[in-house]
């Protein structure tokens, strides 16, 4: 038979309340429960929270966050594939860096929660098995390349693994809208920093007018935002309207077999304190697109950075 587990058993009993606040003991009564042989639980309740509790609990949280990761050492922007191997590369490898992801999707992950057309399986090229067997994700060996049953299990697990650095701050639902600049020594432009507003505020800047954003410097930013697409491209688009860059060269066709090598072996700093990588760096370079094949540039191409 399971060995007998036991859990907080809360006795139903309304607090006192003076104001809306609970007064005198709040310690409510509780007496051991047991599992039942059949595994079922019975006779336990939730402890009890006051709402302003919860609330408390987060915006203490959240507003520490902002304040602490307003000077990061380094803004990763855009979650996707290639923006969470980076954090993770570089946070495992620079434990001493304060690192801040903004994703403009509530659901960081980007194009790799699926493979091609939206089916399920996700196909990697050989040597990007190394890095799934680092972070423990099972795939089937198909000699020059490998498949991981649902791309999910690959993102999920990369995202768990990124979120658990103390180093890393995820500010998802916010959306870069802007780069702060500086004029260096040489009058050229600087990248110093990322403008940053929630996302539901950047897409109503048309109908809702003084929704100004809020800030974080950071003397290195590395954009991921991915090809060209309503959110893709975000920074080096920036830079050829702010006439840092003169054009873009504009990703090209597919063609799997030069693709992921110009990607992951063209990342490099665009303009002093901006790298690009990932599939936004196709657009600067006019690399052609790789497809349904992810890779793990971030893991690859960043442990220079
Ligand atoms: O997944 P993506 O789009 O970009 P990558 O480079 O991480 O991965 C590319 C990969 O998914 C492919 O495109 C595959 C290989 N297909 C290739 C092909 O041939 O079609 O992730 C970019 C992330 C997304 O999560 C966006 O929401 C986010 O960046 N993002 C932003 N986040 C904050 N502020 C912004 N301005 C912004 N723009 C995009």
């Amino acid at each position: 038979m399971a060995p007998a587990l036991t859990f907080n058993v809360v006795e139903p009993t309304s607090l006192p309340h003076k104001g809306g606040v609970p007064v005198g003991d709040t310690k409510l009564r509780v007496k051991e429960g047991v599992e039942t042989a059949d595994g079922k639980w019975k006779d336990f309740s939730f402890q009890s929270i006051r709402e302003s509790q919860v609330a408390r609990a987060m915006a203490r949280r959240y507003f520490s966050d902002l304040d602490t990761y307003a000077e990061s050492d380094i803004v990763i922007v855009g979650a996707g594939s290639c923006g969470l191997s980076t954090a993770y590369t570089l946070a495992k490898a620079r434990p001493d860096l304060k690192i801040a992801i903004i994703e403009a999707s509530v659901s960081p992950g980007g194009g790799a929660w699926l493979g091609g057309q939206l089916f399920s399986a996700m196909v990697m090229r050989k040597p990007a098995d190394k890095f799934l067997s680092e972070l423990g994700v099972p795939f089937e060996d198909e000699g020059s390349y490998v498949v991981v049953k649902h791309a999910a299990l690959f993102t999920s697990t990369l995202l768990s693994k990124v979120l658990a650095f103390p180093n890393i701050k995820l500010f998802n639902a916010t959306s870069v809208e802007d780069l702060i600049t500086r004029r260096d020594e040489s009058g050229g432009i600087r990248i110093a920093g990322v403008v940053t507003n929630w996302t539901l505020v950047a897409m109503h800047h048309d109908d809702q007018s003084c929704m100004d954003p809020s800030t974080i410097n950071a003397p290195v930013i590395i954009s991921t935002t991915g090809h060209d697409g309503p959110f893709g491209a975000f920074s080096v688009k920036r830079l050829v309207s702010m006439q840092v860059i003169e054009k873009l060269g504009g990703m090209r066709g597919l063609d799997m077999n030069t693709a992921e090598d110009a990607i992951v072996k063209g990342t490099r700093e665009i303009v002093p304190g901006l790298i690009v990588g990932g599939m936004e760096l196709s657009e600067v370079d006019g690399a052609n697109r790789m497809g349904p094949t992810f890779w793990r540039y971030g893991a690859l191409g960043c442990q220079g950075c």
